[in-house]
């Protein structure tokens, strides 16, 4: 497998809103993010994924953006950015920017322009249709029935000419035509112009959605008219030539609702597009029939398979983005651990998961010291543009109000949000005003400042994974394989790379497990191991024939 310097990097994400406020007006900013270069040099990290600090009304926190080339104000100017890149690029650290160009602010300049006519030069900057004759009679003349990722119809009429235009996610989010030749350019442009200042790559948002299926035809169950378009390869491969290939960058495209052979054809070797995309089969575990808002049990035999898919599917053939949480997601610890009793545990047994997987491990903010979901009482307390308008939709729907708030506890995007706890201060050290969005109770607790005083931390345990994938190359490019698939409490499996190889073993619940090897499947000479890494005290030169595993224990051997 080519070797390259963005498999063997760890990234770390920052949500800039949540992450550390400067100045005391309850946001964070880019100030505060330079205030804690040591802290994420510390850690070990490689790579900054920087999620959106460009001009916006924040109608989706940065995600809606009236200008590409300037810094929103509430977290400082350019000024600040480059400062902020050259203390990255000074401690030898990169830094990837989020690339949102699926959609635009409806307060972006094209979008001011293209609303005013129909004839104006900026009109087919965006999708705008006009209404059907509503021959059903039921009052419905949207052009079709798209719904919108945020609740609703994906159309918004305008009156100014009479029409709709397209917004797959909130209607200030107005979707680009990537039909527009003009629109391609701009974008390109723009990337080139960051790229120049110096970045290191870019994380692309949603850019699966970017080709609609002409004559944008009704969606029938099942199908789509806007995921894998039929344009999308072509315009991936088109930014690639005209921009990505001329610089060595990363870059790492969301992809939602994709299979691994969607994802060959984005990330493949020798496709000339992307490096890696994340995929969100996982994140669907525990949803059920319903939806992302249901609520349902997961197996851990599922859990494997899902991974065990992505990883052998993509082996040899395209690279594997590995991560258990984000900034939409809720907290790894409370959905796949145990936030509770076993907090500590389960943290490091689910790092042991995050950076023994074969592909580019992505940790988000907080996770190195095990924040947790939270549950706010109010719904006021919640600021997602996401979680607010299921909120409204359930409820005119008729649902009860309890049972809403259950599915936010467990999968609002606010979760991921919650600022940053540094320390066990007012509002966790993050501001010294009032944070934006309120701070989980835990921060007394669980902080950075009790994490780096205590050597058994959550935080000292992803350092040394980190430290581990710098000294073994088999963690980043060896060969994965399934050990036990049908266990419903151990997951195990191997790595692979030439004479190295690794055992991972992992208990994924709070009872004591008995873990039998199986000498058909894992071959290796001596009975005893090297063990590289644990969340226990391990006896030295154990047999490992059989072991009994305590909860949430995880072990990592190098066999020779
Ligand atoms: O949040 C989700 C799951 O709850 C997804 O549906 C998410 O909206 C989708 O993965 C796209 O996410 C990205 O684009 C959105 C933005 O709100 C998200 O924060 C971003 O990661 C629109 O730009
Ligand atoms: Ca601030």
């Amino acid at each position: 497998m080519v070797k390259k310097w963005w498999k063997e990097s760890v990234v770390y994400q920052i949500y800039p809103r949540s992450f550390m406020d400067s100045n005391g007006d309850g946001v964070g900013d880019l100030k505060g993010i330079i205030s804690k270069l040591d802290y994420l040099k510390n850690l070990g990290v490689d790579v900054i994924w920087l999620c959106p600090v460009y001009e916006s009304p924040n109608d989706d926190n940065g995600y809606d953006i009236s200008n590409y080339q300037s810094i929103m104000s509430e977290f400082g100017t350019m000024k600040d950015w480059e400062d902020l890149l050259a203390g990255l690029h000074d401690r030898g650290m990169k830094l990837i920017m989020d690339l949102v160009v699926n959609h635009s602010s409806d307060e972006h300049a094209w979008f001011v322009e293209s609303r005013k006519s129909k004839d104006n030069p900026y009109r087919d900057y965006y999708i705008w249709r006009s209404g059907k004759d509503d021959p059903e009679g039921d009052g419905v003349t949207e052009p079709n029935n798209w719904g919108s990722f945020f609740s609703g119809s994906a159309w918004q009429y305008d009156e100014a000419t009479a029409e709709y235009f397209l917004h797959i996610f909130s209607k200030k989010q107005p979707d680009l035509n990537w039909e527009n030749e003009k629109v391609r350019k701009e974008v390109y442009d723009m990337m080139t112009w960051w790229l120049d200042k110096g970045i290191d790559g870019f994380r692309m948002d949603v850019i699966n959605l970017i080709s609609k299926v002409p004559g944008l035809p009704d969606s029938k169950e099942g199908e789509s008219g806007f995921i894998n378009g039929p344009r999308v390869h072509e315009f991936m491969q088109e930014m690639n030539r005209e921009v990505l290939s001329k610089y060595d960058v990363m870059t790492v495209g969301e992809t939602c609702d994709v299979t691994p052979d969607d994802a060959i054809l984005f990330a493949g070797e020798d496709r000339g597009e992307l490096n890696m995309v994340f995929q969100f089969e996982l994140m669907g575990i525990d949803s059920g029939p319903t939806g992302k808002w249901g609520v349902a049990p997961w197996k851990l035999s599922e859990f494997k398979k899902i991974v065990s898919k992505w990883q052998v599917e993509l082996q040899g053939k395209a690279w594997n983005s590995i991560y258990l949480n984000n900034h939409d997601q809720p907290r790894l610890l409370s959905r796949f651990g145990n936030d509770g009793e076993h907090h500590s545990v389960s943290g490091k047994m689910l790092a042991t998961l995050l950076h023994t997987l074969q592909g580019t491990p992505y940790i988000y903010q907080g996770e190195e010291i095990g924040m947790t979901n939270v549950r706010f009482e109010s719904i006021d307390e919640y600021k997602d543009i996401e979680t607010l308008n299921m909120y409204r939709e359930y409820r005119d729907n008729g649902h009860d109000h309890s049972a809403i708030m259950n599915s936010i506890y467990a999968k609002g995007r606010d979760n991921a949000r919650t600022p940053m706890q540094w320390n066990d201060e007012a509002n966790a050290g993050f501001t010294t005003g009032t944070p934006w969005l309120a701070v989980n109770p835990n921060y007394k607790e669980i902080n950075v400042e009790s994490a780096l005083a205590d050597e058994g931390s959550i935080f000292y345990y992803y350092k040394k994974l980190i430290e581990l994938r710098k000294r073994h190359d088999v963690i980043v490019y060896g060969e994965y394989v399934l050990v036990d698939a049908e266990n419903e409490q151990i997951y195990a499996y191997t790595r692979t790379l030439g004479k190295e190889q690794l055992l991972v073993i992992l208990n994924f619940y709070e009872h004591p497990a008995r873990f039998v090897l199986d000498r058909e499947k894992v071959s290796f000479d001596s009975n005893t191991a090297e063990l590289l890494i644990s969340n226990y005290d391990v006896p030295a030169d154990q047999d490992i024939d059989q072991l009994i595993l305590r909860p949430y224990e995880a072990r990592v051997y190098k066999l020779t």
